[in-house]
């Protein structure tokens, strides 16, 4: 059902961590970008991945990587214990010491091209630090490893999805960190509430309605068509679209939880999508979220049926009649 490319974007898209911790020192390039496609390129970053065959974590460490890195251990634990280094390269931020403290002693220019930048911090990690200058393309398994580099360059979140800062699958779940936008939800804006209130409080009876204007509903209602023509172009549905599922930026519409339908969150919309017998595929559950979406744009106020024939007098014609 997900072709290959689809895994491809998702994992960059979703398990590939961000972590953006600061780090005591400086390597040259090195980007989160960088740790991110270079983990990308060992393992699609599988931060679920154990050891086997003696490489360990996302970044796929062996014991003598991790000697040369400089012992790196989990805090409070010691250098000397059995399995230090296994624990230390299974955990995400752990492991990107690793590559770190590995980087900071090999790194350096080894295509000869004049810059030392991530493409060099890969052939480093591909042919060890010691003779790091072999073209990679001489065997396939390096064939491999500039496949994903290339994947993972030109891999980019679109302009209007938010960007997922981190994610982790637990035994009871998954979590995914995202930044705070301080301006809350398209909701948030509707009923002049702030993020940091509760449901309740925020939509139990809203006491202000603050509808877009024409010109914040086609500017924004623009960019969400955008994002969703960019999801479907890879074969993902959002499924969940509704002002609270949106959020601002900068003048800029991002949608958020584009991860939900992958964890089988059901969709806010459903129970009226069932009730609409041309919304039959994925993608037309979309279409038809976002005129609902149109709708609470428009009048700050959910429609409570799953269709809407009549509107009230002030409603401009055009939108209407798009409505
Ligand atoms: C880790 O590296 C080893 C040796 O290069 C390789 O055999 C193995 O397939 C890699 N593991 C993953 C999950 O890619
Ligand atoms: C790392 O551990 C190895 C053996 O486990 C030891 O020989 C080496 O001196 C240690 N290196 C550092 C920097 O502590
Ligand atoms: C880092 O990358 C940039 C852009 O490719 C390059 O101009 C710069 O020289 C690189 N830094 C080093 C130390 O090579
Ligand atoms: C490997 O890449 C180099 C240039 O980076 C090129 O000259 C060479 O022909 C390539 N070899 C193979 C087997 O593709
Ligand atoms: C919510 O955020 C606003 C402004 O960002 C702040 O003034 C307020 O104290 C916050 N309230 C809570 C309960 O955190
Ligand atoms: C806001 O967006 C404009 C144009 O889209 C851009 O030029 C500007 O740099 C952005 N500002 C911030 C703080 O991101
Ligand atoms: C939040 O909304 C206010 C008022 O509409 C605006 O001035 C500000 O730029 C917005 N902040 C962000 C981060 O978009
Ligand atoms: C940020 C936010 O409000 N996300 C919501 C998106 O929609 C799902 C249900 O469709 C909610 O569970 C999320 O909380």
């Amino acid at each position: 059902m997900i072709s290959p490319a689809q895994v491809v974007f998702l994992s960059i898209l979703l398990i590939a961590l961000l972590w953006t911790g600061s780090s005591g020192v400086f390597i040259p390039n090195l980007t989160d970008g960088c740790y991110r496609c270079l983990c990308y390129i060992s393992t699609l970053c599988d931060v679920s991945n154990d050891c086997s065959g003696g490489y360990c974590g996302p970044y796929n460490i062996s014991r003598v990587y991790w000697v040369d890195a400089g012992n790196v251990t989990l805090p409070d634990d010691e250098p000397e214990r059995n399995n230090a280094w296994k624990d230390c390269a299974r955990n995400y931020q752990c492991a990107r010491k690793i590559i770190e403290g590995y980087l900071q002693r090999f790194g350096k220019d080894c295509n000869g091209d004049g810059v030392t930048d991530c493409y060099d911090y890969m052939m480093i990690n591909g042919n060890g630090g010691y003779g790091c200058t072999s073209p990679l393309n001489r065997s396939e398994n390096g064939r491999r490893w500039l496949r994903r580099y290339e994947e993972c360059r030109s891999s980019h979140l679109h302009p209007y999805i938010a960007d997922i800062l981190a994610m982790n699958t637990l035994e009871s779940g998954a979590y995914v960190v995202r930044r705070i936008y301080k301006n809350g939800s398209f909701r948030d804006l509707l009923y002049g509430t702030e993020y940091n209130k509760s449901h309740l409080a925020k939509y139990g009876n809203p006491k202000t309605r603050k509808p877009f204007t024409n010109g914040q509903i086609s500017h924004y209602g623009y960019q969400i068509l955008q994002a969703l023509k960019f999801l479907h172009s890879k074969g993902l549905p959002h499924g969940h679209l509704h002002p609270g599922n949106i959020t601002v930026d900068n003048q800029t519409a991002l949608l958020l939880d584009i991860e939900n339908l992958l964890m089988g969150v059901p969709s806010l919309c459903r129970p009226y999508v069932l009730d609409v017998r041309r919304a039959n595929t994925m993608e037309s559950v979309d279409v038809y979220c976002f005129g609902r979406t149109l709708y609470e744009m428009a009048f700050a106020s959910p429609l409570q049926q799953h269709y809407c024939d009549v509107y009230p007098d002030n409603i401009p014609q055009d939108l209407g009649s798009f409505i």
